[in-house]
């Protein structure tokens, strides 16, 4: 059917909390390393940010989440697992959590999926794509924190909606990215906004 909307709903830093759950855990295993709250994380990737402050904290910040319960551990974000429920029931409208699973794949794709079925339900399992590269991913809107999603694809197919979280809040304006603040933001005018 294509007048069907289809979403993209990305896991990290959107319905899971990755940073929250990185910052407790770290703090945890390197209790007299030096830290950055989430009032002053800048920039996506964690791990470049702990190696501007001492490059020994790269692999320090890397060996969170390369561990066994990482992943499986982290909370939801407030708002996220019931917004997913919703949406996945309204008319004419399919969702599908789209995530990257980082190279170390020990535990990290085992518990992507034990985490949405523990979260939203084993119905869900249906619903994940685990890919490195959501630009060949097609839907309406991906609901991503990532500022620049880049692929193979130059042109995807989605229309990127910001999610906003401790890392890109600071981010200059930029007329062409509509953002969501959190999950209490207007994401269900965002989909309407997306129906023909
Ligand atoms: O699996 C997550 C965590 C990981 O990258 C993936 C991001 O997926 P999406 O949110 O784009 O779907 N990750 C890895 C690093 C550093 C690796 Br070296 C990081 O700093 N932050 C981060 O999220």
């Amino acid at each position: 059917n294509e007048r069907r909307l289809r979403v993209l709903v990305d896991m990290d830093g959107v319905i899971a909390d990755f940073e929250g759950g990185f910052l407790q855990k770290y703090k945890e295993n390197f209790p007299n390393e030096p830290f950055i709250s989430l009032e002053d994380r800048r920039g996506f990737w964690v791990s470049t940010q702990y190696g501007d402050m001492r490059s020994d904290l790269c692999e320090k910040a890397i060996s969170i989440w390369e561990s066994k319960n990482f992943f499986i551990d982290l909370e939801p974000l407030p708002g996220g697992v019931e917004a997913v429920k919703e949406m996945s029931e309204m008319e004419n409208t399919d969702v599908f959590i789209c995530t990257s699973p980082i190279k170390h794949y020990s535990y990290c794709p085992y518990e992507k999926y034990a985490w949405v079925e523990k979260h939203l339900g084993s119905e869900f399992l249906e619903q994940i794509i685990l890919t490195r590269d959501k630009t060949i991913v097609t839907g309406d809107i991906l609901i991503d924190d990532k500022p620049d999603i880049l692929g193979v694809e130059p042109n995807p197919s989605w229309e990127h909606v910001l999610f906003t979280a401790c890392h890109n809040k600071h981010l200059p304006p930029n007329l062409s990215q509509r953002r969501l603040l959190s999950w209490a933001d207007d994401w269900r005018g965002v989909l309407q906004s997306k129906r023909q």
